[in-house]
């Protein structure tokens, strides 16, 4: 663990709130807030990784606190330990039922409540680690088909409400099975990894979005960005591709490794299953690629 990790401290107390400090800042970046108010603005502000918040304070109590967070799809999944100075079991189990994931009671014990806090950061550093891994392709380490499907529907949903123009790009290495059969499975392992390399690093200073998603099938997400840009981006991406010179003896079309492209631009409209849609219109603007001779674009 690392102070990567933050947690927001809410305690209308300054001397609970320095104790707290002093457990958590070896483990994590501590934010400070005084009330319910306070808790809630910095929570949707600066999105801890855990919220340790009082019960009892003025004006709002952590019971309110939680059940807003709670009801903001971005603070929902934020795990919340509760601080309380009563000992009853009815406050500990509301707070419980509220969805937090632990109680601490006052007086507050150091050393109990430092172990408490290190447990739950171990959770939510191994939930990141998870969503990382479920989110990455293993062999090529860009985004996989499931980040890229999340990424499609985010950014249909945006280019619908801006009216802006997405592009979607599909992108097939040529003759790729020849590579194999002619150089092996490994040595194509390997060019799938540098074509992945080189294709994230073609978008590097933009919106774009790459994935890998297929056996030698990658995909681009390009947002607020109409066909004309999308083409000269995709054209760069394939030349920096074949620039690699990566000798292909079996290719069709060259000597050595090259991808063809399908493009389709629109500015979204509806519901989701027409991003699909689109996805299968740039299929088949690669098909065409294909059919046409490959190591080309085709709109
Ligand atoms: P085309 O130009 O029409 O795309 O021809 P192709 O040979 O590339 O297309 P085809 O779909 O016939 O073959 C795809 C090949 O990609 C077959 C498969 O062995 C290879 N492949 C898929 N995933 C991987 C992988 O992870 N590693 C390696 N080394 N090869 C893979
Ligand atoms: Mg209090
Ligand atoms: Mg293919
Ligand atoms: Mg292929």
């Amino acid at each position: 663990m690392n102070d990567e990790l933050s947690v927001l401290i809410v305690d209308d107390d300054k001397s609970n709130r320095q104790v707290l400090k002093e457990c958590i800042s070896g483990m994590a970046q501590v934010l400070l807030a005084k009330n319910g108010a306070q808790a809630i603005e910095k929570s949707m502000s600066l999105l801890p990784d855990l919220i340790v918040l009082d019960i009892v304070m003025p004006d709002m109590d952590g019971f309110s606190v939680i059940e807003t967070l709670r009801n903001r799809s971005q603070t929902q999944h934020i795990p919340i330990i509760f601080i309380t100075g009563s000992d009853s079991e009815e406050v500990e189990m509301k707070g419980l039922k509220l969805g937090a994931v632990d109680v601490l009671s006052k007086p507050l014990h150091p050393g109990v409540v430092q172990a408490r806090i290190y447990t739950q950061l171990q959770n939510v550093f191994q939930k990141r680690l998870l969503d990382a891994l479920v989110h990455i392709d293993a062999l090529t380490t860009i985004a996989n088909r499931r980040q890229f499907d999340e990424v499609l529907e985010r950014e249909w949903k945006n280019s619908l409400s801006l009216g802006t123009p997405l592009s979607l790009v599909i992108l097939d290495v040529d003759y790729f099975k020849d590579y194999n059969d002619c150089y092996g499975h490994q040595a194509g392992d390997t060019v799938l990894k540098k074509i992945a390399l080189s294709l994230k690093h073609g978008l590097e200073h933009t919106h774009g979005f790459i994935a890998r998603i297929g056996g030698e099938e990658f995909a681009m997400i390009l947002p607020n960005t109409p066909v004309e840009f999308a083409v000269e981006i995709v054209e760069n991406a394939i030349k920096q591709v074949s620039d690699l010179q990566i000798a292909h003896q079996g290719s069709g079309c060259s000597s050595v490794i090259t991808l063809s492209a399908g493009i389709h631009s629109m500015v979204a409209k509806n519901t989701s299953d027409n991003a699909r849609a689109a996805l299968e219109l740039a299929d088949r603007a690669l098909f065409k690629a294909k059919e046409s001779g490959r190591n080309q674009v085709v709109v």
